[in-house]
């Protein structure tokens, strides 16, 4: 009995992740759903690329289970916000993605989503989005990939965050890519944007999200 009513949950789910798809492409959206752990670093991320963005507007749609933090740290920065606070979900979903949308209300330009911290759920949830990005830290540990594979085959693209503090955890590059290589061919974007330091690696990751901005129809 459970086993169906996920099921039917998932295929409403998908149905409305086709209208959010047409939605997105109907306005000139390129819509990035950004997934991760919690603290992998996806608020900083997208508030460093944004800044790699000139002349494309940028927009978020940020979830957390409560708090608006995030929501508010970039809108400091000018940047859109709308905060769904998912009240213990460990996801999102089409449903809710359509009214955060609607409520920044953004034409042309660039929407993120930014995913509950979990490695696992957000994997089974198709948004609408056009692209998919897993921010994966070092201090995480390289072998991640080996672990939570669904979730590192599910991305299109792998920001490897916090490299700056590669030495100090002994995080093994080598073995990440074996992991990561065994269930995908992603391209991966090493950053470091430690607070107060010179951000790093952040400009290739900004090019390839404008690249598929300007494929947009
Ligand atoms: N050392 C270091 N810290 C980072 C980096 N990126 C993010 N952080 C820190 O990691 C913590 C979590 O970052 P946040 O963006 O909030 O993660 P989120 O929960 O995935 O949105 C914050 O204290 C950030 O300042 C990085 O590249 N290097
Ligand atoms: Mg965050």
């Amino acid at each position: 009995m459970k086993v169906i009513l996920m099921k039917k949950l998932l295929e409403a789910n998908d149905r409305l992740a086709e209208e959010n798809r047409a939605y997105f492409s109907g306005r000139h959206l390129l819509a990035v759903n950004l997934m991760g752990s919690p603290g992998s670093g996806k608020t900083t991320l997208i508030s460093a690329v944004a800044k790699e963005l000139p002349g494309i507007p940028v927009g978020v749609v940020e979830g957390d289970i409560a708090s608006s933090i995030d929501a508010e740290k970039l809108e400091k920065q000018g940047i859109r916000s709308a905060q769904i606070n998912t009240c213990g979900e460990c996801h999102l979903d089409s449903h809710v993605i359509r009214d955060g949308a609607e409520q920044i209300d953004m034409r042309d330009g660039i929407i993120f989503i930014e995913n509950v911290g979990n490695l696992i759920c957000p994997a089974e949830f198709d948004l609408g989005e056009a692209t998919r990005v897993l921010a994966a830290s070092v201090p995480e540990g390289d072998d991640k990939p080996f672990k939570y594979t669904p979730m590192f085959s599910y991305a299109d693209a792998v920001v490897l965050t916090k490299c700056d503090l590669k030495e100090a955890v002994g995080f093994d590059t080598e073995n990440f890519s074996k992991g990561l290589r065994a269930v995908s061919k992603a391209p991966v974007f090493e950053v470091s944007l430690k607070d107060g330091a010179q951000p790093l690696g952040i400009a290739k990751f900004a090019e390839y999200l404008k690249e598929k901005y300007l494929a947009l129809k």
